[in-house]
């Protein structure tokens, strides 16, 4: 195969990594989507150099220049959306619709801190001297480091390199190893569309115990949001702690969906398929507990299962796919050594967990039902990050809240219900950070604020005017005049 190499973005110039690294579609194993540079230390030493040395210039431009910029981004995403989510379906396998989907939501994205660059405000407060006048006004924070997941390659991107860039910071981009093909899309346009200053926004692909220890342990880098496994996510926090630097950390999820006696049943099917089940459950806002009430949960476990036995697992870009295969071999593993677990915990499965052969040599999994499963067991404590799904069974509601609330996560959480009382009750005393009444967990808004409690989240919330609180410092100014 003679293909060129997809070089990282420094200094304004596309650059040679230490390595050369492929990807591959998941699909269709045999289908190699492009080679990519791979850095070292030393080269992302120097992404994080140019990222320093732009800062002034970046913080100066206006904030209409910064809008513009934003703006042209987020209209090319959006103009080339089928081709980019093709892009991002060959080499993730999530299915063709939920590309073009994430290829429209990034440019979203980008229009929407198009504007926020223009509603930055400040505050003007009384002061309880006299004659002195007290400013509050934000500040970015210098060199961001945004580390991103393989499971959303083009939106979360675009969520944390947006407000970075919006609020005036400088960034350097590490995103999955896995995915480099959509990442790098997404730099060419910021590169080129963006048309920002030389080191305004570098891109570092490459490994994470290279690159992103680089980012990590770097005293130049002032911020960084990361988005990924618990493990790392805490390792990345530690770092940051013991130099100070700011941190902002997604991580893991375990989200429970409350489904009651009362819950119109069609409901709670569709919002139980689509938050466990679709984007192949790698969702970290995806339902894995669906905490079901008595009298309703033979009714909903056969129309569940009902429901699974219509979806089509298939390649990501065939028409009719619903599901697509698993991300990598590594996740499949993973997915497989849970169902295992799972049944030697006594865990009972209803539907699939099964290996699947295609036209196409892939990582096809049935989506995998079980009942009979306990909160305590460890297909309800760990994040699996599959089309896995457990049934738990509760007497009543209150039952059901504490189930859901026992966790170490507190992403997002569900309920299907027709009650209003059992609905605001839920919204109350649910632990999680994102509250969802009769729609699914995942697929979330990209202009509301995102983001969990407990062991899910650290730091501020992402997206919308919230994403300003981390992606600035804020300057308190006292004046006697
Ligand atoms: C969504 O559910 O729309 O990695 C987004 C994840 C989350 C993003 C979920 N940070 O799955």
């Amino acid at each position: 195969m003679t293909t060129s190499v997809h070089k990282n973005f420094i200094a304004g110039e596309w650059v040679e990594g230490a390595t050369v690294g492929f990807n591959t579609n998941p699909s269709d194993t045999t289908d190699v989507v492009g080679a990519y540079a791979r850095a070292d230390a030393t080269q992302t030493a120097q992404a994080i150099d140019a990222a320093w040395d732009a800062k002034a210039v970046w913080a100066r431009c206006t904030a209409e220049q910064r809008s513009d910029a934003l703006d042209r981004i987020g209209t090319e995403l959006l103009a080339r959306r089928d081709e980019l989510g093709q892009l991002l379906s060959r080499e993730e396998g999530k299915t063709l619709a939920e590309g073009i989907g994430e290829a429209a939501r990034a440019g979203r994205i980008f229009r929407f801190f198009a504007g926020e660059v223009l509603r930055a405000s400040g505050e003007r407060l009384p002061s309880i001297r006299p004659g002195v006048d007290v400013e509050v006004t934000r500040e970015p924070e210098g060199v961001v480091g945004i580390i991103t997941p393989w499971n959303f390659p083009l939106a979360i991107p675009a969520w944390k390199i947006a407000p970075a860039l919006a609020f005036g910071n400088t960034v350097v981009f590490k995103p999955a190893d896995l995915v480099p093909g959509s990442a790098w899309a997404l730099a060419e346009i910021i590169a080129r569309a963006g048309a920002l200053p030389a080191g305004v926004f570098n891109l570092v692909m490459g490994p994470g115990s290279k690159v992103g220890h680089a980012i990590a342990s770097s005293r130049k880098v002032r911020a960084i949001s990361f988005t990924g496994s618990v493990e790392t996510g805490r390792g990345i926090g530690v770092t940051c702690l013991q130099r100070g630097a700011k941190v902002q950390l997604e991580m893991g999820g375990k989200n429970p969906l409350v489904i009651l006696n009362d819950a119109d049943l069609d409901t709670a099917v569709s919002v139980a398929i689509q938050g466990s089940f679709y984007s192949t459950g790698q969702r970290c806002t995806g339902s894995s507990r669906l905490i079901v009430e008595e009298s309703i949960h033979d009714a909903f476990v056969e129309a569940m299962t009902a429901r699974m036995a219509t979806l089509r697992v298939d390649h990501a870009l065939k028409e009719g796919t619903d599901i697509g295969p698993v991300a990598s071999q590594e996740q499949l593993e993973q997915d497989c050594r849970y169902i295992e677990t799972a049944i030697a915990e006594g865990a009972k499965r209803v539907a699939g967990g099964q290996l699947l052969t295609r036209d196409t040599a892939g990582y096809y999994l049935s989506p995998a039902l079980f009942t009979q499963t306990q909160n305590d067991m460890r297909i309800n404590r760990e994040e699996v990050f599959g089309p896995v799904a457990s049934v738990i069974r509760v007497k009543d509601y209150e039952e059901a809240v504490s189930v859901a609330n026992d966790t170490d996560f507190g992403l997002s959480s569900g309920i299907c219900t027709t009650s209003l009382k059992y609905a605001a009750d839920f919204k109350r005393r649910s632990s999680a950070g994102m509250v969802m009444v009769n729609v699914a967990t995942a697929g979330v808004d990209y202009h509301a604020p995102f983001g969990g409690r407990k062991g899910s989240s650290y730091g501020p919330r992402e997206q919308g005017s919230y994403a300003r609180e981390f992606y600035t410092s804020v300057k308190t100014a006292y004046t006697l005049s």
